[in-house]
């Protein structure tokens, strides 16, 4: 099939609503990350972009969901997590939004691009994400952001660190990425097709290579919280499942009945 035209995009429109949010109708890739992490930015880069996502110094001023369309699929930029001084119900629609989104079986979410400042160890908000994703067995790569801040060493302690710090990093495709020096912009573009072609050229069962990041990870992970109900907190009567939610900030609630 040919190459997308990554120079197409086109801001599409912005919801403030989960149900405002129209069927999908062709496949759709994800951002996601704490505000400042560089999504703007990134977002930016791949698209050849100055300003499509606006690259923000006052972060926390819009809560929504945007869309960008590229020829046959959407980048949907999802709200950034992590400010302090926000209220409760702040942090509600932001959990409404997010997990309505992302829980809603019936949207054509191929990939997630979850982004980690490479800089930093994950907070716990990073952490509370990346297990969603794995407990929701949502296909997703990891993308750590303003990779040229660090001279290599501190690069390859960082990439060590990661290692404890985020579950399943070894099994996770992660992307280190610029958006100063376009380090990484090829390889997620590459994804991008990657997957996009999987979707619209869809192999017969059992014949086609899936793309590696989108092959469901297995039991010796050392994942614990493999029940794909248990992050639902309103809909678990056993508490004793929320055992991988330690640490649950109360973002993201997801809200599975819309
Ligand atoms: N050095 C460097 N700075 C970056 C990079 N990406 C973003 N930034 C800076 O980080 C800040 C937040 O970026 P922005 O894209 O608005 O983050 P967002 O809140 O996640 O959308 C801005 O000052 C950017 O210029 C990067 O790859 N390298
Ligand atoms: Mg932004």
């Amino acid at each position: 099939m040919e190459k997308l035209n990554f120079n197409k995009a086109e801001f599409f429109t912005s919801f403030g609503s989960f149900k405002q949010i129209p069927e999908s109708d062709r496949p759709e890739f994800a951002f996601s990350g704490r505000s400042n992490v560089g999504k703007s930015s990134l977002i930016n880069k791949i698209f050849n972009r100055k300003n499509m996502a606006r690259v923000s110094s006052m972060p926390g001023k819009t809560v929504t969901i945007n869309f960008y369309s590229v020829e046959d699929v959407y980048f949907v930029d999802l709200p950034g997590y992590g400010y302090a001084n926000v209220s409760k119900a702040e942090k509600a629609r932001w959990g409404d939004l997010i997990g309505g989104y992302l829980s809603d079986p019936d949207r054509s979410l191929v990939l997630i691009f979850q982004l980690i400042d490479m800089r930093h160890a994950p907070s716990s908000d990073d952490i509370q994400m990346i297990n969603y994703l794995i407990d929701n067995e949502l296909p997703f790569v990891i993308v750590l952001t303003k990779a040229d801040k660090l001279r290599p060493t501190a690069r390859k302690e960082r990439m060590e660190a990661f290692k404890d710090e985020i579950p399943c990093f070894e099994d996770i495709t992660c992307v280190p990425f610029s958006a100063v020096t376009g380090e990484g912009v090829e390889e997620l573009r590459d994804i991008i097709e990657d997957v996009r072609s999987y979707w619209y050229d869809e192999p017969e069962e059992g014949t086609g290579d899936s793309p590696a990041f989108l092959e469901e990870p297995t039991e010796e992970d050392g994942h614990t919280g493999t029940d794909t109900e248990s992050t639902d907190v309103t809909e678990t009567e056993d508490s004793s499942e929320n055992d991988g939610d330690e640490g649950f900030t109360g973002f993201l609630t997801p809200n599975r009945k819309r």
